[in-house]
């Protein structure tokens, strides 16, 4: 940590990984975001899971459900009612990189499906998957909450092609995006997802310090810095920044003072969104292809169907 620390910290325009926003106070506040008005993702996706799965499940029959990244206990009951309903599945391996968080829900998800045998891997999904669980045929995967959106398009190739290599020639991969604006969604309500009026967005972002100081020792003052949020039409993704109000200097252990001049700013997220021509194109590099592509009434958010190609031998 603290050497992705002093590397994002050395560079220009400085940056920091989103993966330090998930402490406990951190995940709290992500709930809470999910819960906004303006954060229409989790409640667009939930309705998509709801409409398409159960036949989705019902097609493919698979024997086991591997959720990549933390997903919200919500949506796994989906998939797991799903399959529950079509008595396919008895297998559900989440993984996670916080050991911690796995725990807890598998002790949970054990309790209310007793039939299910529950497998969790400790795993980052920046590095080759290594699962210590052999998967039955068909499996399906699942990477929801448009997490992907945190890696830029070479990062989400390489991300998907860890996650093909692991897969059989039968099984499938459910992918939440959110879409770039459209018609139905305009960039205002994009940007109002992430700057919401009740100022959550703002304190999950600042809560980087807090994790920061915390966990590696730096002394980032938080009153001198302020969200910031907005849609990059080029690059069709939204940043989040924390902008400095005064120039501060920052103590950074094994690296000395880093000083950040009044008006800069450190990136904290980037968040893609996609439209079709690009994620075909990002599943295309890593050996996937759209089987279905569903999107809701107003074009804000897709969830996808993803099938293996062959890879090359
Ligand atoms: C969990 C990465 C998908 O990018 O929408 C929410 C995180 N950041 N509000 C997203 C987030 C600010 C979220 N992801």
């Amino acid at each position: 940590m603290l050497d992705e620390v002093r590397w994002g910290l050395s560079r220009d325009p400085k940056e920091l990984s989103p993966k330090f926003f998930y402490d406990t106070r951190g995940s709290r506040l992500f709930e809470e975001i999910t819960e906004l008005d303006e954060y229409y993702l989790t409640r667009t996706e939930r309705s998509l899971l709801r409409r398409w799965m159960p036949g989705w499940i019902g097609d493919l029959q698979p024997h086991a459900l591997v959720e990549l990244g933390a997903g919200s206990a919500s949506k796994t009951r989906i998939l797991l009612d799903a399959m529950r309903a079509q008595d396919a599945g008895t297998l559900f391996v989440p993984l996670d990189v916080s050991e911690e968080f796995l725990h807890d829900a598998a002790e949970r998800l054990r309790g209310e499906y007793p039939d299910l045998t529950v497998r969790p891997e400790v795993a980052d999904l920046t590095h080759p998957l290594e699962m210590s669980t052999e998967l039955p045929s068909p499996s399906l995967f699942a990477l929801l909450g448009s997490t992907l959106g945190n890696f830029d398009e070479a990062a989400a190739v390489r991300l998907l092609s860890h996650v093909r290599a692991t897969m059989g020639s039968a099984d499938a991969l459910v992918l939440g995006a959110d879409l770039r604006p459209g018609p139905g969604k305009s960039q205002a309500q994009l940007e109002a997802a992430y700057d919401d009026a009740a100022g959550v967005t703002a304190r999950f972002n600042l809560n980087i310090l807090r994790v920061l100081n915390r966990e590696v020792g730096t002394d980032f003052p938080l009153d001198a810095f302020r969200h910031d949020a907005f849609y990059d039409p080029e690059e069709g993704r939204i940043e989040m920044h924390l902008v400095a109000s005064r120039a501060v200097s920052v103590r950074v252990p094994g690296l000395g003072p880093v000083s950040v001049d009044e008006g800069e700013s450190i990136r904290t997220e980037i968040s893609c969104k996609y439209d079709r021509p690009t994620l075909d194109r990002i599943l295309d590099g890593a050996r996937l292809r759209v089987a279905r592509w569903e999107e809701d009434d107003v074009g804000r958010y897709a969830l996808v169907l993803a099938r293996p190609l062959p890879l090359d031998v």
